[in-house]
């Protein structure tokens, strides 16, 4: 199996993360930011990481290479518990790749991008609102539970990426929520977290 990735996209990060807490072994090619690479060109008509290659099966999408990883390896609990909370852990997911993701987006680009890395004070307040907003939401839908799923599942595989991302950019952990900062504190304890970071990003976000 083999994964092509850019460590610092947060969907490749997610499937890093389940691959580690799963325990599976893959051969990684790691590309950079702005590289074409001829075999995602060939073979993934979307022209993003990740791509996921088993044998004569090409995956091109994040959220998809998490559910055949789950089901191919089905000891690995990243996706189990009750038909309620595996759709849970999907509907997580899927706000973490679309709504969270899409909110931060622009001001990380921008950030990333710029000449002084730094986003305008427009996008930093509105991108700033929009991410305390989020952090409110799921604290409640996590509520006194220790992961979003039966336990870390792909639910916090997707999110952490967000997250870490957030706060080496810039952006901060709201002040109330104790209840998802302790969540944060717990995934970003485990080896995968240390073992996914990309290198390009600043260290120091673990000491939230
Ligand atoms: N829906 C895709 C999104 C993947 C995606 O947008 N990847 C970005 C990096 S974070 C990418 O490859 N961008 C390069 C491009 O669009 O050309 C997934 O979940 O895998």
């Amino acid at each position: 199996m083999k994964l092509y990735h850019r460590p610092d996209c947060p969907f490749c990060w997610k499937v890093r993360i389940f691959l580690i807490e799963a325990g599976i072994d893959v051969q990684e090619t790691a590309i950079k930011l702005g590289e074409r690479h001829p075999d995602i060109m060939a073979n993934n008509p979307n022209g993003t990481v990740p791509m996921f290659v088993d044998g004569d099966l090409i995956l091109w999408e994040s959220a998809v290479i998490i559910e055949y990883l789950a089901d191919k390896f089905p000891e690995s609990t990243l996706m189990s518990g009750s038909p309620k909370q595996r759709a849970e852990v999907r509907q997580i997911h899927s706000y973490s790749d679309h709504k969270l993701g899409k909110s931060l987006f622009p001001y990380i680009k921008q950030v990333r991008e710029s000449a002084p890395h730094k986003a305008t004070d427009e996008l930093y307040q509105s991108t700033s609102a929009a991410w305390h907003e989020i952090q409110k939401r799921l604290a409640i839908i996590l509520d006194r539970r220790d992961f979003f799923g039966a336990g870390f599942s792909a639910a916090e595989c997707a999110l952490i990426p967000r997250f870490a991302l957030a706060l080496a950019y810039g952006l901060t952990l709201s002040n109330g929520n104790h209840n998802l900062k302790e969540w944060f504190r717990r995934c970003v304890k485990r080896p995968s977290f240390a073992g996914s970071y990309p290198v390009t990003l600043p260290r120091d976000i673990t000491e939230y």
